[in-house]
């Protein structure tokens, strides 16, 4: 009984902890379709959450930032999505591991 009282607190203290960063994040949606990012160039503000989202049928993607302290998102399978928060200013140029010729841009500005 006494676990039951603590999980359920846990999820309380979660679901409060949560509601003010998601009213506080900006969120942008990118699709991935026919090989291309949509769209591909893209400005936001710092603070923004930027998520692919995988619409194709049966090829799957990821997300590349070239440069140094670059790296590469795991693999994102039709349905599935993967998000990253850009909190800082800056140019970020990204490819696709497996498809060099997809190619994106995101600009975040103060
Ligand atoms: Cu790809």
């Amino acid at each position: 009984m006494r676990k039951i009282f603590m999980a359920i607190a846990v999820l309380a203290g979660l679901t409060f902890a949560g509601l003010p960063l998601q009213c506080l994040a900006q969120s942008v949606d990118v699709g991935i379709k026919d090989y291309k990012y949509d769209p591909s160039e893209l400005k936001v503000k710092v603070g923004t959450v930027v998520k692919w989202v995988n619409l194709e049928k049966r090829t799957s993607h990821s997300i590349l930032f070239a440069g140094p302290g670059g790296f590469e998102s795991d693999r994102i399978f039709p349905g599935e999505s993967w998000q990253r928060l850009f909190d800082r200013p800056g140019t970020y140029v990204y490819t696709c591991g497996p498809h060099p010729e997809m190619k994106g841009r995101i600009e975040v500005t103060e």
